[in-house]
């Protein structure tokens, strides 16, 4: 039974490995978008202090019993008190569940009859994959770029020993007990990099939120000005084998963002973990193409690495184009692949899906 069962998984496995990516498609959610007004934006920076909880304090007690009125001390040890613990999980994507002051639990008091304090459940708190954690003078002191890989914040304070630990030959009927320690206290800057798989970047009015809209149920402004962006919004691309690939929105870039010029590229730091980039060019600009090199350079600019990253270009807006032409110079003037859509009519997207599912495929091993 159980060799049948793991025959069964392996062969999933395999059958996932090999046959998946050519047959998968994406999914488009049924469910009607939220008609809130706002949208929550991306937290991805966040100053926070940990205190670990105090130990429990030790007792002092002597036990009467009705035969032996002298039975002995009995004080028993407080618990210990509880760590906070940063955890890198997927079911989180951002520092909104993060409080900025995490107090870990006390541990319980010891009590009379050896009865130990109960040692405090630890404050596991749940952050992106991708955390980055520094401490007050900027020093990374922890990088947390797995799934479950743990950094301990603050220790929780030890219990302090009952009487009944102080028995000795010398002294058998000891009155000294131990407080419980004060838990260790520390302020950290988190910081989230890796926020998605695949970043989208481009000139302010290309369309990267309607695309972002037209892929996933994220609900990013939309408006025919430029910057409406003005931080990462994050949406998740759902495929019918329960892949899932976290884009981004990021906000426009201009020539000139690494002189600090627009909203400046300090948001690139989002890109530098993403596994692939996707140029979306307006393609009813006149040479659409010359912003292509503008883009790559200042990528480049923020960091020399982005540039060797995996790169496809979207041309948006093939809707207001009367023929292929533009397109078809667009293909020549760049090496890269080139995929038209349409973000707000829907044309090409899946074509779109499937090509940014494949770039996924081939670059999530190393990515592990
Ligand atoms: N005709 C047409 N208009 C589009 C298309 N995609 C986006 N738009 C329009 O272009 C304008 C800008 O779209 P956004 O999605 O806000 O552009 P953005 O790239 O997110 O802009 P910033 O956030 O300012 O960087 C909006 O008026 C959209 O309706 C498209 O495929 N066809
Ligand atoms: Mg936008």
């Amino acid at each position: 039974m159980t060799s049948h069962f793991k025959l069964s998984c392996f062969t999933k496995l395999v059958i996932r490995k090999f046959c998946t990516s050519p047959t998968t498609k994406p999914l488009r959610s049924l469910k009607p978008r939220s008609n809130k007004a706002y949208t929550k934006s991306f937290i991805d920076l966040k100053q926070v202090k940990a205190i670990g909880g105090k130990g429990g304090d030790g007792c002092i007690s002597f036990l009467h019993l009705w035969s032996n009125e002298y039975a002995g001390p009995d004080g028993g040890d407080g618990g210990n008190g509880a760590h906070v613990i940063f955890k890198a999980s997927h079911n989180v994507k951002d520092l909104r569940n993060v409080l900025s002051l995490i107090r870990g639990t006390d541990g319980d008091n010891g009590r009379n009859k050896d009865c130990h304090g109960k040692n405090a459940d630890h404050a596991i708190v749940e952050v992106p994959v991708g955390t980055i954690i520094r401490n007050r003078d900027g020093l990374i002191v922890g990088d947390l770029s797995r799934e479950d890989l743990m950094f301990m914040a603050a220790r929780g304070g030890a219990g302090g020993k009952g009487n009944h630990f102080f028995i000795s030959d010398i002294n058998q009927s000891p009155k000294i007990c131990q407080y419980g320690a004060e838990g260790e206290q520390f302020e950290y800057v988190l910081e989230v990099k890796s926020m998605a798989h695949i970043g989208l970047i481009g000139f302010p009015n290309a369309g990267k939120s309607t695309l972002l809209r037209a892929i996933s149920r994220a609900s990013p402004k939309i408006a025919p000005y430029p910057f409406t962006t003005l931080k990462p919004q994050l949406g998740m691309v759902e495929y019918d084998d329960y892949e899932q690939i976290a884009v981004a929105d990021l906000p426009g870039l201009i020539p000139g963002s690494h002189k600090n010029k627009g909203l400046g590229i300090q948001f690139l730091k989002h890109t530098e973990r993403c596994m692939a980039l996707i140029f979306v060019v307006d393609i009813s600009l006149p040479r659409p193409w010359e912003n292509i090199s503008t883009l790559q350079f200042e990528l480049t600019q923020f960091n020399e690495e982005l540039g060797q990253r995996p790169k496809i270009v979207v041309a948006n807006k093939v809707d207001l184009l009367e023929n292929d032409e533009t397109i078809e110079i667009l293909r020549k003037e760049t090496d890269l692949k080139v995929i038209p859509i349409s973000a707000k009519m829907g044309t090409n997207i899946t074509e779109f899906l499937l090509e940014i599912r494949k770039i996924y495929d081939k670059n999530k091993d190393s990515e592990e």
